[in-house]
């Protein structure tokens, strides 16, 4: 076996950018020419293959590429035997049910005996399964927000993220019935080789996301204040305090979490905390 690992990962569509720009902050560097259908990393032994999102899941079961990074959606629907890894964060949307504007809906009910138009029959008929609705599915690959306005259908299970198209369909949502964000998933026979690589490429995505969670906040405090102050920002061992040139002040350095930054905000200010910055963190290992 070639010492090298394999990710499928989005030729071109809503996962492709944010998923190449994850491994790029992993400090992995590659060349990805548009067009493309393979590329390699020129300082981490890992190549891409560049695949439509429908492909990721099976090419992953199957070992043609070790690792993918897919929709939840999409990997639910195509029900292969991988492993998922890792939530990523990004690409969240839902997937739900939606219904003519103008009709009344009684709840699930309204389905029985009705026609669905969807691009996801499988997690659309375990649901239906579930709530005990027969209803008929009928599978369509695009454009399915156009299928009760052309008699396809009395209702629609589709891909939402603003509510936009919906609206603009003169549809309404009325039941989410999955959500979904982009996720890592590898296959399942890996050699202790590729396992101890993609260990490494977990490490670098972990510290990432830390730090994307988290953010430096360096502050100014009269020195009778740091007791309290410190209390409302503990940061990960303990703040830094470091004494300014001016007697009587300190800096005080911390790392917080962004919400519990603004959540104790007013009272940092109220206990004499001034000079506030707030600075983004690259990578945070813990
Ligand atoms: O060509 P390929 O097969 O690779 O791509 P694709 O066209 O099948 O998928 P793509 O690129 O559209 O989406 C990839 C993945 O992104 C999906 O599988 C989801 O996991 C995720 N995602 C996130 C979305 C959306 N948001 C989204 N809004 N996928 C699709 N949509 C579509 C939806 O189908 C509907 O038409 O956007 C419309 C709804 O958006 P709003 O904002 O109007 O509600
Ligand atoms: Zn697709």
């Amino acid at each position: 076996m070639e010492n090298i690992i394999r990710i499928a990962v989005q030729k071109s569509g809503r996962l492709s950018d944010d998923s190449l720009r994850l491994i790029k902050e992993c400090g992995i560097k590659f060349y990805n020419g548009t067009g493309k259908l393979k590329s390699s990393s020129t300082n981490f032994p890992i190549e891409f293959l560049f695949l439509r999102d429908d492909d990721i899941p099976g090419y992953v079961a199957d070992g043609v590429a070790d690792l993918g990074i897919v929709g939840e959606n999409e990997l639910v629907e195509k029900d292969k035997d991988v492993t998922t890894l890792k939530k990523l964060g990004f690409s969240k949307c839902r997937l739900s049910l939606a219904i003519p504007k103008g009709q009344d809906y009684p709840g699930l009910s309204y389905f029985e005996g009705k026609n669905i138009a969807t691009s996801y029959p499988k997690i659309l008929g375990d649901y239906l399964k579930a709530n005990k609705i027969q209803a008929s599915i009928h599978e369509i690959s695009g454009s399915v927000e156009i299928a009760p306005s052309i008699g396809l259908a009395e209702g629609i299970c589709d891909i939402v993220s603003s509510g936009s198209t919906l609206m603009m369909n003169g549809l309404k949502e009325v039941e989410q019935i999955f959500k979904s964000e982009a996720v890592l998933i590898a296959n399942k026979n890996l050699n202790n080789w590729q396992t101890e690589i993609i260990d490494k490429l977990l490490f670098r995505m972990n510290a990432v996301q830390q730090g994307k969670m988290n953010k430096y906040v360096l502050l100014n405090a009269p020195n009778e204040a740091l007791d309290k102050i410190v209390s409302l920002i503990p940061g990960m061992r303990s703040p830094t305090i470091l004494p300014l040139a001016q007697s009587g002040w300190s800096s005080v350095h911390s790392v917080l979490n962004e919400d519990q930054f603004w959540e104790n905000i007013e009272e940092l200010r109220a206990a004499g905390a001034e000079g506030i910055l707030v600075v983004p963190i690259e990578k945070m290992i813990l």
